[in-house]
């Protein structure tokens, strides 16, 4: 029997990395609706995200997407940043918006094209040098649309001699990190679809390149904890994007869509020694709350994943093991079972006022007034979007 205790050290390390996308106005192609109090700044997207780790604690940094992050002075943001009581964290590269990338950035056969690509991305690590970010985490829309339409082999090709380029500026404590993702912008044939590719190009390029796994980036029905399990066990996962999906990117609130997949998933981040600090896995949200509001959205996420993560600690791993050597297959899911059915709840709100913290957080935020501070606070401008 793992008891709560035994387990609350490693909950203090799980920091929840959030994005500071998630705080502006998001919507799908047919509507976005805007929201009192939206941020109009990075400044105020950095400052909503700091509510999120004022009041769980568990959120102690913020990723930029770039160049949806404008600033011109990033060492005095970080600062910024650090005067609200939280850091930067990972640079988003973004080649997905521009005309130029039409047909591909990274593993476009333009050299032109390309060229503004790579870049981009060495402008991101200039970036990243002002913040102190540790990751570059990169994401390709590149991809074809019709079978014929692209040499295939030529954009792996292309795509391994522009990352090349992009690795050898990294700072020593810097990070590549290269995202997959299964469809979407391209319908055909994405250039960086899957685990298998992203592990090929992270592996040819060295140690400090890895994999980042959002979590709906697969096609229905992936056994996404093998996917956790294997790049663990490569020692080359560098990052999560966790969100929830119904039917594909919909980037919704993680834990809401499959609370029992996230279990399974932290279950073998804990397995595979994915919480120690050491392991340099990044937990990041990538999500958008299109009606929801967002500061109580990311609130929740970063709960979800931490009830999710004490239950996976709370797995009695010597009797499973013992289960799984006796082969009782019954009695080993139930050991699992046993662990995903646990209330950890007010264990978990006990344990936060022992560390200074709301037992509600989610309760705490609403009565702060906090939202209708920012609503009141924040008039005119434009509201940041996903996209802007
Ligand atoms: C796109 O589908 C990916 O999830 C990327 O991580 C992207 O940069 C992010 O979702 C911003 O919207
Ligand atoms: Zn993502
Ligand atoms: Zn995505």
């Amino acid at each position: 029997m793992t008891t709560f205790e035994s387990i609350a050290p490693q909950l203090e390390s799980l920091a929840i990395e959030v994005p500071s996308w998630a705080y502006g106005n998001s919507g799908t192609r047919f509507k976005v609706f805007g929201t009192p109090g939206t941020p109009r700044t990075v400044a105020e997207k950095i400052a909503d995200a700091a509510q999120v780790h004022r009041y769980t604690g568990a959120a102690p940094t913020v990723a930029l997407h770039i160049p949806w992050d404008v600033s011109d002075d990033y060492a005095a943001l970080r600062r910024y940043a650090e005067g609200l009581g939280v850091g930067l964290g990972t640079v988003n590269s973004n080649t997905f918006q521009d005309d130029a990338y039409k047909f591909g950035s990274l593993t476009a056969a333009d050299p032109a094209a390309r060229r503004q690509a790579i870049d981009h991305h060495l402008r991101c690590i200039e970036i990243m040098d002002a913040t102190g970010s540790r990751d570059l985490k990169i994401w390709l829309a590149d991809g074809s649309n019709y079978p014929g339409q692209n040499d295939l082999r030529q954009r792996q090709d292309t795509l391994a001699e522009s990352l090349a380029e992009i690795y050898a500026q990294l700072g020593d404590e810097q990070r590549l990190v290269l995202e997959y993702k299964f469809f979407e912008p391209a319908f055909y044939a994405t250039d960086v679809p899957d685990w298998g590719t992203s592990y090929a190009h992270v592996a040819a390029l060295g140690d400090r390149a890895t994999v980042c796994l959002d979590t709906g980036h697969h096609a229905p029905g992936t056994n996404i904890e093998f996917i956790v399990m294997q790049l663990l066990r490569l020692g080359k996962l560098g990052a999560f994007d966790f969100n929830s999906r119904f039917y594909a990117d919909d980037d919704l609130i993680v834990g809401a869509a499959d609370p029992f997949q996230l279990f399974r998933i932290l279950f073998e981040v804990v397995r595979g020694g994915g919480l120690d600090p050491e392991a340099g896995v990044a937990f990041m949200l990538d999500q958008c709350h299109n009606v929801e509001d967002k500061i109580p959205g990311q609130i929740r996420s970063v709960l979800n994943v931490q009830e999710m993560a004490t239950r996976a600690l709370l797995v009695d791993r010597d009797a499973l093991a013992a289960a799984q050597a006796a082969n009782d297959v019954l009695g080993a899911n139930a050991v699992l079972m046993d662990a995903f059915y646990t209330d950890v709840r007010p264990s978990l709100a006990s344990w936060r006022e022992s560390r200074g913290l709301p037992a509600d957080p989610m309760a705490a935020f609403a009565a702060s007034g906090y939202l209708q501070q920012i609503a009141a606070d924040r008039v005119g401008g434009t509201q940041a979007g996903w996209g802007a």
